[in-house]
């Protein structure tokens, strides 16, 4: 046979035509899954490499709320979930103007240096509003940005602040996926969120600066609770001596909380994110943390009951969601609403009266 007769294994033979029972529709269903279960596990074999554009767009995946993208978002997750949690997440929060752009900014930096992969990822209710604070914050982190060991990633924006947080935590798996060992989650607190990123972190720190009392600060005693450590900032300057003081002074209302059940005494520091004085200290206080808890098991004990928590919590938030945007719900809730108000049923019938409303047409 010569060179140019020969027949390769992957042309098709002449005169085999194709089945007829396979209609074009099929074979657009078929073509259409492939294409999607190929784009799925592209993308886990991608993130599982380092790819951050990867990253980037499984995470885009798990912030849509097209119905379509639920169950490949779903399966991205599962399939990157064995090479997750191979980190150390850290929560940090503080009122607007506390710093905690800047400190990441140099902490980060300082991890990266260190020879680390950091993920910073954001817990901003308001930027619902205002599409974004975070978007200012790159540009505060411009080194970080820059920072091929680094990525940062603005905070999904939703309806719920549950849904905004459901969407960090599959967030996080992915970074872990991708290689990133320490994950940082930011978030302003004055809300109902640094609640949300304490159950989903290893280390939660708060960030204050000297000279404000707590009301100003705006910090519910709640918070100074949740602490593993308070790191004043803007410890620079004339400030410096200020800020000494400002840890003399927490460290004594620390000791009043109750004990953690992790056995840490919360630490104080200063520090200041422009000079970088002090940053280095603060990661050597969370190594400190995790060393601690992981000899005492505390380290993954709590991470174990942080999964059976986002389980639960994610069932009550669908649950939620499909009762409110239930149709029957929409067009009774307003008039059950109205008759409570007249008192012409109590909140408890109401609340009874439309729950078996949902329970009946679903
Ligand atoms: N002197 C001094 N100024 C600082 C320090 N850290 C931050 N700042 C300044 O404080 C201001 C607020 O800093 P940000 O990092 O934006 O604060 P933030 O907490 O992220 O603020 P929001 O994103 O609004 O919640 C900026 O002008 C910073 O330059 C510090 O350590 N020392
Ligand atoms: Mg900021």
């Amino acid at each position: 046979m010569s060179k140019n007769n020969k027949i390769s294994a992957l042309s098709e033979k002449d005169g085999v035509n194709k089945p007829e029972i396979l209609s074009s529709q099929v074979a657009k269903h078929i073509q259409a899954f492939r294409k999607k279960e190929i784009l799925a596990t592209e993308l886990i074999e991608k993130i599982i490499a380092g790819d951050k554009v990867a990253l980037s767009r499984a995470i885009t995946l798990i912030e849509s709320t097209n119905n379509n993208h639920l169950e490949k978002a779903n399966a991205v997750i599962n399939g990157c979930l064995p090479f997750a949690n191979k980190s150390v997440r850290i929560g940090i929060t503080g009122v607007p103007g506390v710093g905690k752009s800047t400190f990441i900014e140099a902490f980060g930096k300082h991890l990266t240096g260190l020879g680390k992969k950091v993920a910073v990822l954001a817990i901003d209710p308001s930027s619902t509003l205002s599409h974004g604070s975070i978007l200012g914050d790159k540009t505060r982190m411009e080194e970080l940005v820059k920072d091929e060991n680094a990525f940062i990633r603005p905070s999904a924006s939703g309806e719920s602040l549950g849904g905004v947080a459901r969407k960090t935590r599959e967030a996080i798996i992915l970074c872990e996926a991708c290689g990133f060992d320490t994950i940082i989650i930011e978030t302003v607190g004055v809300g109902q969120s640094e609640t949300a990123v304490h159950s989903m972190v290893d280390f939660f720190l708060l960030l204050k600066i000297a000279g404000a009392g707590d009301e100003l600060q705006g910090i519910k005693r709640g918070i100074m609770e949740m602490a593993d450590a308070v790191v004043i900032n803007k410890a620079d300057g004339d400030n410096i001596q200020k800020a000494k003081m400002a840890k003399v002074e927490f460290n004594r209302a620390l000791h009043f909380f109750p004990p953690k059940s992790s056995g840490w005494q919360p630490k104080v520091t200063t520090c200041s994110a422009v000079t970088t004085d002090g940053i280095a200290a603060v990661y050597d206080l969370i190594l400190e943390y995790i060393s601690h808890t992981t000899t005492s098991g505390y380290f993954d004990a709590k991470r174990e009951e942080q999964n059976q928590y986002w389980m639960l919590e994610t069932i009550n938030e669908q649950l939620k969601n499909s009762f409110y945007n239930h149709p029957e719900i929409i067009k009774q809730l307003e008039l059950v609403k109205q008759q409570v108000l007249n008192h012409e049923i109590s909140p408890f019938s109401g609340a009874q009266l439309l729950l078996e409303a949902f329970k009946k047409k679903t």
